[in-house]
């Protein structure tokens, strides 16, 4: 299977993530990607190429122009203001308040913001476009003819709606490479999300469309971030409405719950009939992850991959979260091994 990479994940380094109260080192930091890079290469997987750069087009095609300009100005911005540390949001427009857009930085990340633990840094915004460019260019190599491809993005994306970034996320890859099969004549595709957080990005940018359907298996919100999305009852709207389906599970769930959630998913998808699956690939439901409470071991990755391949459609693999930094790498292409039937 081919792998996309950009060198330019690594310009996505902040030094702060808001946890608890305090601001610690990043969960999402560089090592990721090498880990994974690593892997692939140690296994062979397949070819890896560097992205090709795309027309900023593709991604306004789901993000609104002026939350893109937001991202590409707001360090300078933050920095003008005469701030010391990174750019971190504290303040949001919350119920009862005006939905306007104000001129002042800190109004504005208040504004595109949906929490506090992604600080923006120096380097960031290239990043995020870099890690757009990686998706798109394994979308195009299947548009091609590829019938897979893994697109080993960083930063990750399907927290990110069409003017919101948080999570870690800034643009919605997945969502991107998944319009881009669209707009390049696909009928119908889904996008299936298996990271351990709900990817409530994804699911806003599609929810009143019935040419993709989202399907997203996850920690419950009352229990998990993102908190505010992702309940059983999401089901779409208006032409949407019955090509949405989340799959919250509580802490503890264990391989055998998760599986059955996934088989059910995978019919759904069969039915649905679309040209392509685009698969949101976070591998933080391992049972070590650092932030999660899901229960999946090394070897239950390699059998999923597997129920994936047995949908019997072309299949992007887009990376999304994972924090066991020291198991990220074999986690992560044990799917991509176990789809290829290894
Ligand atoms: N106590 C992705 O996996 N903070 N984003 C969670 C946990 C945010 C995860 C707090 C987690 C974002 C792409
Ligand atoms: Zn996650």
């Amino acid at each position: 299977m081919l792998t996309v990479f950009s060198e330019k994940h690594a310009l996505r380094d902040s030094k702060t993530e808001l946890v608890g109260g305090e601001l610690v080192p990043p969960f999402e930091c560089p090592l990721r990607a090498e880990h994974v890079l690593k892997r692939v290469k140690q296994v062979a997987l397949g070819d890896i190429i560097a992205p090709c750069e795309f027309n900023i087009d593709a991604i306004t095609r789901v993000h609104n122009p002026d939350f893109i300009r937001f991202l590409e100005t707001c360090w300078d911005e933050w920095v003008e203001s005469g701030y010391k540390g990174e750019a971190i949001a504290s303040c949001w427009p919350a119920r009862g308040m005006q939905q306007r857009i104000p001129d002042h930085i800190d109004g504005k990340l208040g504004y595109y913001a949906m929490a506090a633990e992604t600080s923006i840094s120096n380097g960031t915004w290239e990043a995020a476009r870099a890690s757009a460019n990686v998706a798109l260019t394994a979308q195009s190599a299947m548009n091609a003819g590829a019938r897979e491809a893994f697109a080993l993005c960083r930063p990750p994306g399907h927290h990110a709606a069409a003017d919101m970034f948080g999570g870690y996320c800034f643009i919605n890859n997945a969502a991107v490479a998944t319009q881009a099969f669209i707009d390049q004549g696909a009928e119908r595709v889904a996008l299936l999300d298996v990271d351990f957080h709900h990817g409530n990005g994804s699911q806003a940018i599609f929810y009143n469309r019935n040419d993709v359907m989202f399907l997203s298996l996850h920690g419950d919100p009352k229990q998990a971030f993102p908190h505010f999305l992702g309940y059983a009852d999401e089901k779409g709207v208006g032409n949407g409405e019955g090509f949405n389906h989340n799959y919250p599970m509580g802490p503890g769930t264990n391989f055998e719950t998760w599986a059955a959630a996934l088989e059910d998913a995978c019919q759904k998808i069969r039915n649905f009939g679309p040209n392509a699956v685009v698969i949101s690939l976070g591998v933080d439901t391992f049972e070590h992850d650092p932030i999660s409470f899901f229960k999946l071991s090394s070897d239950d990755f390699k059998r999923y991959g597997k129920t994936i391949a047995n949908i019997g459609l072309p299949t992007l693999f887009v990376m999304e979260g994972g924090y066991a930094v020291e198991e990220i790498g074999i986690n992560t292409v044990n799917v991509l091994q176990g789809y290829e039937g290894l």
